[in-house]
């Protein structure tokens, strides 16, 4: 069974490990809103199969996908992939479910956090949202892991990253954003990452990626290659909004020390494009009132950062571009223990986000 505890991780003993410790697997949730991804999500629906299939050739992996879906999420997945069925409201893993914590003695725990849709009705980013709201708790309910939930805390898995060594990043644009937890102060804010992540030092960054719709979610700015050391979107163009935000990260970055009094070593990973919504991608999306349109000529938040550390390799979104391939080297450089793999991601990019957004890692909980 799934007990639902009334404690919190700090209380218990049970912390955030980083991305980068091993794995148990990895979670899903299978694309299909016509208002989001374009041409009824089938394109988009062959790219979350490429990334599940790449990912369960190193780990596990479960592709939750809803009762009307199942039999064309099987046909396109291979066997080795786990397809349960599971309601949802669209499919950002990253941001609806659990986020694992484990303790010293090989348990592992689940935390429910509130999900709000990227904003709530005040600027959301569809409604309802209710069955993504359920989402951690049912992926817990599987696993027979015990759960806590954080009531009246709005948090998604994307706005933050942890080092599991105490340290933890994320940003003042999405976590300070009235439309997340207007009813806490910044420092109540902390102190709930604090009890449910288990971490001692949080540090704030400014913004996140220009005009990313998550409201600026640290994971597609930078992300914890392992403690110590961290990646970070770059562009050397200063007439680019984003040269402002990553030059302002990268100051924050090189002025902090991490939980531990380390000094951050940060790897430049300059971002592609700037990438633009075609005429043709655009039509293909059906406009809903209540969901973000999409428009020809919107600027894409497009990053290499939003990757996925799976056991033993790295799945990085590409995008048939000229910088591809320096950031697949520099990435490959920064991580000889795994695979480098690229993905071309552009469709995962049409629906707000990438590999890093669709996938939750379920950790291995380890002895001592
Ligand atoms: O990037 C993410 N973490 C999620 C993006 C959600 C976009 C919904 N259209």
């Amino acid at each position: 069974m799934s007990a639902l505890l009334s404690s919190t991780p700090r209380k218990d003993g049970f912390y955030m490990p980083g991305e980068f410790e091993p794995h148990d697997g990895c979670w899903m949730i299978w694309p299909e809103r016509p208002d989001n991804w374009r041409l009824g999500a089938k394109p988009a629906q062959k790219a979350f199969a490429e990334v599940a299939s790449v990912i369960s050739r190193f780990e596990n992996v479960t592709m939750c996908v809803s009762a009307q879906q199942f039999r064309n999420a099987r046909h396109l997945l291979p066997p080795q992939v786990r397809v349960v069925e599971m309601s949802n409201n669209d499919s950002w893993m990253r941001d609806c479910g659990p986020t694992f914590v484990i303790d010293k003695n090989g348990n592992v725990r689940g935390v429910d956090w509130e999900f709000n849709a990227w904003g709530g009705l005040e600027d959301g980013l569809y409604f309802p949202w209710d069955m993504d709201a359920q989402i951690a708790q049912k992926v817990l309910e599987i696993e027979r892991i015990d759960r806590y939930k954080a009531s009246n805390f709005v948090l998604e898995g994307g706005s933050i990253h942890v080092d599991g060594e105490g340290t933890l990043i994320t940003t003042e644009e999405c976590l300070l954003n009235p439309n997340r937890n207007p009813h806490l102060s910044k420092e109540e804010i902390e102190n709930h990452l604090i009890e449910y992540l288990n971490v001692e030092k949080i540090i704030w960054l400014g913004k996140g990626v220009y005009n990313d719709e998550t409201n600026g979610h640290v994971d597609n700015l930078c992300c914890f290659i392992r403690p110590g050391v961290i990646a970070l979107t770059w562009t050397d163009d200063t007439n680019d909004p984003q040269y402002e935000i990553s030059s302002d990260a990268y100051r924050r970055l090189a002025t902090s020390t991490d939980a531990q009094g380390r000094k951050f070593e940060i790897h430049k990973i300059h971002q592609p494009g700037p990438i633009y919504l075609t005429k043709e991608e655009s039509q293909g999306v059906d406009e809903v009132e209540g969901t973000l349109p999409r428009q020809e000529g919107d600027r894409m938040a497009a990053s290499y950062v939003n990757f996925y550390l799976a056991n033993g390799a790295a799945i990085v979104p590409t995008f048939n571009l000229p910088t591809d391939a320096p950031a697949l080297h520099t990435l490959q450089q920064l991580m000889p223990e795994r695979q480098v793999i690229g993905i071309y991601a552009r469709e995962i990019l049409l629906g707000g986000g990438n590999i890093h957004c669709i996938t939750q890692q379920q950790p291995k909980p380890h002895k001592g």
